[in-house]
């Protein structure tokens, strides 16, 4: 029986860099959830005849939240609503099952990276029919109808059975439950060389390892790396997804994967190394004793798409968020194709995308994808590493010196303040602001200023424009320092600080990024005071 909940605004359900991330225990709230669903289905409108996706990362308040949401969605007249089984999902996985099924979009649990578990986060966005994050003009409309809602529907109704795989009834909406791998592990399987990977690992000499940090990539990573590709059992670690990830941090990076880092490490150290994230969109690319930068592996995936199926006939144009370093531009200029900068966050390429104006797409944020579905994707990127591999027999390290021989090397690094005192990093950037009105043409240290600027973006496809997108201080010899805060973060502020130098191809290109851009690394802490002025002897996070 359909019901009709009275309830009143709750104050901050604005999304961020992508979706609603908070507290579990803020979602718990009575009311909490059901507003922010309610909003997202008022702002898609009439919903009748239509068909939802449902799923999420598995952490804590995955299936609690599903059940909530699909009896809201059969209540707001859905049609149909296709669901993972047990409700899981990943986030490239929902984005393949919103556009294989043609459906009308689709609702992602996840906090991505942030911890999970009772006490840790939980997070909702909207994806558009294709597959895609829903763009600001839908994200800022469902805030507004957070900021005057007053009732949200329901169904009294008892809950779905989520282990079931088929079809039940919830109401008036149909609910199917799909196995969470099968439609993702095909696409793969359309895309990349299966037999070539097969052959490297059948003759025994190239180990790998992948860590699921006990997140959702677990099963998917089981079933396409171990049992369809021949990777040696046991390739896969922490391959349960736990709800709150094992007590760790699903971040993939050098700090957060410390136990296939160090798997990766000394004289035993396997020859390729990957991780993904709590939600699966993320990766990290390492070889023996080699670290690939998330920007650097963007680069290097698009010099060598033409090695792989699914590219073999070319690639339209690459896109990366502004912050990510312009490794990619150079292999798009000798590609002779376009290269977007746009802001952080994955739904600022989805028109690109859909335009067909771009195939690839990165960021520095340990997110790389193409135009298969519209999220990054993690086991995707790991993948594509394969193929390349399997083709061209040579190690991590070895790919990687030879592109920078060719492009350059565009040495990078990004480090992080994470839990700050939201008025302290306010502080900062409000005070950087001031000091680049002036700053232009001025040196420092050895550096000129070419431009210092916060950037703007005005979409190529659609017109629509995005401000205070981070502020960038631009040096003529085009190395950069751009200084941002975090939009996914749910405690306090992160100041992100991304640095970058560019080497030519004649220069020593072997060195640690850290010492190579010990200089600008010095500039971007005085500019800031980021040390002086949190008391912090220095960031929480280097990747
Ligand atoms: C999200 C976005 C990414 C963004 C990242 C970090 O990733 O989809 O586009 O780069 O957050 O954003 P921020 O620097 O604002 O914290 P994910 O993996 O968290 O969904």
């Amino acid at each position: 029986m359909k019901r009709h909940i009275a309830t009143q605004p709750f104050e901050g359900q604005r999304p961020g860099t992508s979706g609603l991330r908070k507290k579990v225990t803020v979602f718990q709230q009575p009311h909490y959830l059901e507003n922010f669903v309610q909003a997202i289905f008022d702002t898609i409108g009439d919903c009748a005849h239509k068909t939802l996706v449902v799923g999420g990362d598995g952490r804590y308040y995955n299936r609690e939240a599903i059940q909530i949401i699909l009896r809201m969605a059969s209540a707001n007249g859905f049609a149909c609503a296709l669901v993972g089984r047990d409700g899981l999902l990943s986030t490239p996985a929902a984005s393949c099952v919103i556009r294989k099924y043609k459906t009308d979009g689709g609702i992602v649990l996840s906090a991505s990276h942030n911890p999970g578990g009772a006490e840790g986060d939980f997070g909702i966005k909207f994806n558009m029919p294709n597959g895609g994050p829903a763009p600001e003009s839908f994200t800022e409309a469902t805030y507004a109808r957070t900021r005057e809602i007053t009732q949200y529907l329901t169904l009294a109704h008892e809950d779905v059975e989520l282990g079931r795989i088929g079809t039940q009834r919830l109401g008036d909406m149909t609910i199917q439950i799909l196995d969470p791998v099968a439609d993702y592990a095909e696409l793969m399987e359309s895309l990349f060389d299966f037999d070539q990977i097969r052959a490297l690992f059948a003759e025994g000499l190239f180990n790998i390892c992948f860590d699921a940090m006990h997140a959702i990539t677990g099963p998917y990573a089981l079933e396409i790396l171990e049992n369809r590709l021949g990777a040696m059992p046991g390739s896969v670690i922490n391959s349960v997804p736990l709800p709150d990830f094992g007590g760790g941090h699903p971040d993939p990076n050098l700090t957060y994967a410390h136990e296939l880092v160090d798997l990766m490490q000394g004289a035993n150290a396997l020859d390729f190394g990957a991780a993904s994230d709590g939600d699966g969109d993320r990766n990290m690319v390492l070889g023996k004793n080699f670290f690939v930068t998330p920007s650097d592996s963007l680069a290097v995936i698009a010099a060598n798409a033409h090695l792989v199926p699914g590219y073999r006939d070319g690639i339209a144009g690459i896109a990366r968020s502004m912050p990510t370093s312009q490794a990619a531009d150079r292999v798009a200029e000798a590609l002779g194709i376009p290269c977007y900068e746009t802001p952080t966050g994955w739904k600022f390429f989805g028109n690109l995308l859909d335009a067909g104006k771009i195939t690839l797409c990165g960021e520095e944020s340990f997110g790389t994808g193409s135009n298969h579905v519209r999220e990054k994707d993690g086991l995707w990127a790991v993948l594509f590493w394969l193929n390349i591999l399997a083709v061209r027999r040579q190690s991590v390290e070895a790919i990687v010196l030879d592109h920078w021989r060719r492009y350059g090397r565009n040495v990078y690094s990004r480090h992080d303040f994470e839990g700050m005192d939201t008025d302290t990093a306010r502080g900062i950037m409000a005070d950087l602001t001031a000091r680049f009105e002036t700053i232009k043409g001025k040196s420092v240290g050895p550096y000129v200023v070419a431009n210092a600027d916060d950037f703007s973006y005005t979409d190529p496809i659609d017109g629509s424009e995005s401000h205070g997108q981070g502020l960038r201080l631009i040096f003529t010899d085009g190395s950069r320092i751009v200084f941002r805060l975090s939009g996914t973060g749910t405690e306090g502020a992160t100041l992100r600080i991304y640095l970058e130098q560019y080497l030519g191809p004649e220069a020593d290109l072997s060195g640690d990024s850290q010492e190579l851009l010990a200089g600008l690394i010095d500039i971007a802490y005085r500019l800031s005071e980021v040390l002086m002025r949190t008391g912090r002897g220095g960031p929480t996070v280097i990747t």
